[in-house]
């Protein structure tokens, strides 16, 4: 990654992170119900982060995302642990923020950025948001597709 990557990935991250509260959350958010691929919501790109809680602490997010270039950065962001995992429309794990799982030109975790390749160019790709810290609340997180 070239310094001017990693400034604005550093740019785009605090922005993201701006927008989370770091306060639990109380209430499932407009995005529901999106707990599988088939409901899972679309993001525009471009636009501003997205808000979402995990609530209860045991939901599940899905978040789709059109891939019509590369490479495609997808921000993710939390005040609380969480696990990331994208996938391809054929279910094809791709990448994950926990344990990398870069593979070929398909996609790469970098930090809270998934940055998705020309192996998924015009496809429909999908994150999968869950809890993985052991606080058992439920929390925000910010999700922003650039
Ligand atoms: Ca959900």
């Amino acid at each position: 990654m070239s310094d001017a990557e990693a400034t604005a990935m550093e740019a785009a991250g605090a922005q993201l992170m701006a927008a989370v509260p770091s306060r639990t959350a109380t209430r499932s958010d407009r995005f529901e119900p999106d707990d599988s691929t088939q409901t899972a919501h679309v993001l525009i790109p471009q636009a501003s982060p997205e808000v979402h809680t995990l609530y209860p602490a045991s939901d599940v997010d899905w978040v789709a995302v059109d891939i019509t270039s590369t490479p495609r950065y997808v921000d993710v962001g939390a005040h609380y642990g969480t696990d990331v995992t994208g996938y391809a429309a054929d279910g094809r794990f791709v990448a994950s923020s926990s344990g990398g799982g870069a593979t070929g030109d398909e996609g790469d975790f970098d930090s809270s950025r998934l940055v998705v390749g020309n192996g998924l160019l015009h496809q429909r790709f999908y994150l999968r948001v869950s809890a993985s810290s052991p606080e058992g609340v439920a929390f925000y997180y910010g999700v922003q597709l650039e």
